[in-house]
């Protein structure tokens, strides 16, 4: 332990819920759904996590997939000093900008040009505002159970009547807003087909996680990807996909390159930003054109293409582009995919009453369901034994493994994750289902 004293979780959150709401500034962070209280994280290195109070854990988060590399890695940690050291913000146009807009046309087959934006939601929100201002159409159509960032009009359910109308699903959202988003059951293409043939004509775009991150790990459907760039290709609506997540994640250049679907806008946070504060949203040239100052779709940001941020990012990225990261990635997620699966199965043998579970992975993004049955939309992810993933996760925290306080999220590995690190976290997954079926 380091000269700093100790501090518990429980003190910290109590002293943070006296000045902010829910004592974090992210609601996944405050462990809410797993009926815990958060861990108070204090630093972090390769693939390990300090807590507040010094005991270590394996980090399953990686802040929400940005650390694929792993945390504070000595190239990214030099490239932010570099830039840092020639001032952290300018508000002007720069030469790392061009790099890094240039880096993606050439690695992100659906981008000819890009802007940058300071996260994930703001590239979301100026890729839809570009195809509605592109196709001169208002509706944007939206997975149940998809999380695309906090735009207003995207913080909606389905509503109880018109099946795909969209109902705010959150205080604060207008009704109308709401009104502008339809909403289909993930991997259900006959959904949104239907919901072409009535209203095709005023949809603006579709947008999708094409690997499904929000509801838990759901990889797409055999021919979902694709019918969806068909039928939007046949309306004039546009393809979005929101490779947030999944962008550098799934494969170099995106789940667009691993099942080699192009489409039309990419939204891209996370990965790119190397753990700093960057977004990015990109496309055909054609439709990119729109954006302020060449075209008339406005979207602005004081510190959009940050240097600092872009720094970090590029590093991230040039890292990546090394000969068999994502092989590697792979060999890591089998890893842990095999022992999550061994582990619920030798569960299930000691303890026939034990809860059955799927394990579902796309690389190194993976998500334990407690399922009896495959997860393929939102509804059955919403039907998992969530009090024994809540079990099951207070007992890897217990073991000193740092997994997603959510069934509805995925876990992300980083190529810190070495053999080390998976035999002992593969130990601590083995025990902690063992711990659950137990209490069966
Ligand atoms: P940010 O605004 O949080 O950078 O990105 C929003 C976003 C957009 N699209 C997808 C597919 C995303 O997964 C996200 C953010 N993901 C969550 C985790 N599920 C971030 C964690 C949090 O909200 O604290």
């Amino acid at each position: 332990m380091s000269a700093m004293e100790a501090k518990s979780s429980e003190a910290l959150f109590e002293r943070a819920c006296r000045t902010l709401p829910g004592g974090v500034n992210s609601p996944v962070r405050a462990f809410k759904s797993v009926r815990n209280i958060p861990v108070f994280i204090r630093e972090a290195k390769g693939a390990w996590l300090t807590g507040s109070d010094g005991k270590r854990y394996i980090d399953c988060i990686g802040s929400w997939g940005p650390m694929i590399l792993g945390h504070a890695e000595p190239s990214v940690l030099q490239a932010i000093g570099e830039a840092a050291a020639k001032g952290t913000s300018f508000g002007a146009a720069t030469e790392p900008e061009i790099d890094m807009a240039e880096f993606l046309a050439r690695t992100v087959p659906s981008v000819e040009l890009s802007r940058l934006t300071s996260s994930g939601t703001e590239a979301v929100m100026g890729a839809l505002r570009v195809a509605r201002g592109f196709t001169g159409r208002d509706l944007v159509v939206k997975c149940v159970g998809a999380y695309h960032g906090g735009a207003d009009y995207l913080l909606v359910k389905a509503g109880s009547g018109l099946a795909t109308l969209g109902e705010p699903d959150s205080a604060g959202v207008p009704a109308a807003i709401a009104g502008t988003t339809r909403l289909v059951p993930h991997n259900d293409l006959a959904a949104v087909e239907a919901l072409f043939k009535a209203e095709g004509n005023n949809i603006a775009a579709v947008i999708v996680e094409p690997v499904a991150g929000n509801m838990g790990c759901v990889p797409p459907a055999p021919q979902w990807l694709e019918g969806l760039r068909a039928l939007t290709q046949a309306h004039g609506a546009l393809l979005v996909f929101d490779e947030v997540m999944t962008g550098f994640r799934v494969a170099f250049g995106g789940a667009q390159v691993r099942y080699g679907v192009t489409p039309d806008l990419t939204c891209m946070g996370k990965v790119v930003g190397g753990g700093l504060p960057l977004g990015a949203y990109g496309g055909r040239r054609d439709i990119m054109s729109c954006v302020a100052p060449l075209g008339p779709v406005y979207q602005a940001g004081t510190l959009s293409g940050n240097p600092v941020a872009v720094a970090a990012g590029m590093a991230t990225l040039q890292a990546l582009e090394a000969e068999g990261t994502y092989a590697r990635l792979e060999a890591i997620g089998a890893s842990v995919g095999a022992a999550l699966e061994a582990g619920a199965a030798a569960a299930r043998v000691s303890f026939p009453k034990a809860p059955p579970v799927q394990v579902q992975r796309v690389g190194s993004m993976v998500t334990a369901f407690f399922s009896a049955t495959p997860v393929t939309h939102y509804d059955e992810a919403a039907a998992c034994d969530l009090e024994a993933f809540a079990h099951w996760h207070k007992a890897l925290l217990d073991r000193g493994v740092y997994w997603p306080p959510s069934q509805f999220e995925a876990a992300f590995l980083s190529l810190a994750h070495d053999d080390a690190v998976l035999a002992t976290m593969n130990t601590a997954i083995a025990d902690a289902f063992l711990e659950v079926a137990k209490a069966r």
